[in-house]
């Protein structure tokens, strides 16, 4: 009889300015695709993205919180409870990247204390745009106290899986094994009800 698969349940919010690239960021991690026309996200998307860290399923809840000024009143609604944080400006908007510490204060409340704190530069593509320079990724530093940064394109899917499977290596490490498998358990649980309410 083979081993019980060890399962971890997190969920991790992705927040920063409208367009800066945070849906294409969760879309490149699940489906693989990239959209170059901006649908902006209404209030908060979800994602589901599962993988293993050594011989863990891990499943990463994404909310991808819309950045847009008008759904300000409803970014509260749905932090509460995350486990992580990944917090991403656009290379080519310098207001962008300094707007990230006012998205971390309207969210640190509801957020675990023991959250990984991820800082991600999007569209590396246009790197000759870029208005952020690493002397301003090295001082944020100070500020922001991030765990981990990473430079992605969802346009050629670059440093995007690096990121994902950053943040589930450390959340494994920074949680009990209890508290993210007893959320697994309770995960498969909702989604069996759901297929039974389906069928
Ligand atoms: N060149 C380039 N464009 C990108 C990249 N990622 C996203 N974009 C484009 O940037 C625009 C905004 O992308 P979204 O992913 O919708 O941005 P968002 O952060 O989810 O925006 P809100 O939902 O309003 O908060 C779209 O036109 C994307 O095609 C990238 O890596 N490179
Ligand atoms: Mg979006």
């Amino acid at each position: 009889m083979s081993a019980a698969i060890e399962e971890a349940f997190f969920k991790v919010l992705v927040v920063g300015d409208g367009a800066v690239g945070k849906t294409s960021m969760c879309t490149q991690i699940t489906t693989q695709e990239f959209f170059s026309d901006y649908n902006l996200t209404v209030g908060c998307d979800f994602f589901i993205k599962r993988f293993y860290v050594n011989n863990v399923s891990v499943t990463l809840q994404l909310f991808d919180i819309g950045g847009q000024d008008q759904f300000q009143k409803l970014r509260k609604a749905f932090a509460g409870g995350a486990k992580g944080i990944f917090l991403a400006y656009d290379i080519t908007r310098r207001d962008s990247f300094y707007n990230l510490e006012q998205w971390y204060e309207s969210v640190k409340d509801d957020l675990d204390p023991r959250a990984p704190k991820f800082l991600i530069a999007t569209k590396t593509d246009l790197s000759e745009l870029s208005e952020v320079w690493n002397e301003d990724i090295e001082t944020f530093k100070e500020t922001l106290t991030y765990d981990a940064y990473f430079e992605t394109s969802s346009f050629i899917g670059e440093g995007v899986n690096e990121a994902f499977e950053a943040m589930g290596k450390m959340l494994l490490s920074r949680y009990d094994k209890d508290e993210y498998s007893k959320s697994a358990q309770k995960m498969k649980f909702l989604e069996g009800a759901h297929r039974g309410i389906q069928n």
